[in-house]
């Protein structure tokens, strides 16, 4: 039996000369939408920003997850603080003597916290702090562009995470992001994430049009699991 699966879209990868449509009508269809912000130093790229997250709530009240690829992520958890972004991801590599101090200040503004577990980043990392998170990202490819190459067993960190939680009682959701598409559906599936990001491989690059383009990815879900999509 299929259970609920919950999409949110990299924004990152949506057509901007559909802002509009593409958000009114995802707004029907998901619980969140995923937020990319680079800095241009810790991946060598620019993306989002807190400032497309406001103009995109004009539109939405859904849940914005922000998923930090900066280098100064003091700096950038304060920007999204100030404009109340729902959920705020921190790369698991710079916590390093500022994991405690962020979290609590996050949580203080009545926020969640969640850490984004790169590649090469072993789940261990982050043991000290876990605890406190609500939400952990596995990076099933290289972080910085959309259509990288896929890292199948990254979606090993989930049984990794899904064991801690039930041993532990810890809370957090865990979401996978990179490469969500036809190709990889069943052993994405099968690895059961709380969260699928899917971006420009899996959804927005599909059709011309979001309505086709979910029709697509839906049928493109069925068809790789043998699942309903629901
Ligand atoms: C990559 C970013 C992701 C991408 C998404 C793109 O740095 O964190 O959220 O936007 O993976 O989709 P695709 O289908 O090209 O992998
Ligand atoms: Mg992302």
């Amino acid at each position: 039996m299929t259970e609920c699966i919950r999409i949110s879209p990299s924004l990152m990868t949506m057509d901007l000369d559909q802002f509009k449509e593409q958000i009114t009508f995802l707004n029907n269809h998901v619980d969140s939408f995923h937020i990319d912000i680079m800095d241009g130093h810790f991946v060598p790229n620019l993306s989002l920003s807190p400032w497309f997250i406001e103009q995109t709530r004009k539109l939405t009240n859904k849940e914005m997850s922000a998923h930090l690829m900066v280098s100064n992520p003091t700096f950038w958890v304060q920007q999204l603080i100030n404009i109340k972004c729902e959920v705020i991801c921190m790369p698991a590599e710079l916590m390093n003597g500022i994991a405690f101090r962020l979290i609590d200040q996050i949580h203080s503004a009545g926020l969640k916290a969640g850490i984004v577990l790169n590649p090469e980043t072993p789940v261990s990392d982050i043991l000290p702090y876990i605890h406190m998170l609500d939400k952990i990202t596995v990076m099933t490819v290289d972080p910085g562009f959309a259509g990288q190459r896929f890292l199948e067993y990254m979606l090993e960190k989930i049984s990794e995470l899904k064991k801690l939680r039930e041993d532990h009682d810890y809370h957090y959701l865990i979401e996978m992001d990179g490469s969500t598409n036809k190709e990889h559906w069943k052993v994405i599936y099968d690895a059961k994430p709380d969260i699928y990001i899917i971006g420009r491989s899996g959804l927005f690059s599909l059709t011309d049009n979001i309505h086709s383009s979910w029709q697509q990815m839906v049928s493109e879900f069925e068809e790789a699991t043998g699942e309903k999509f629901i």
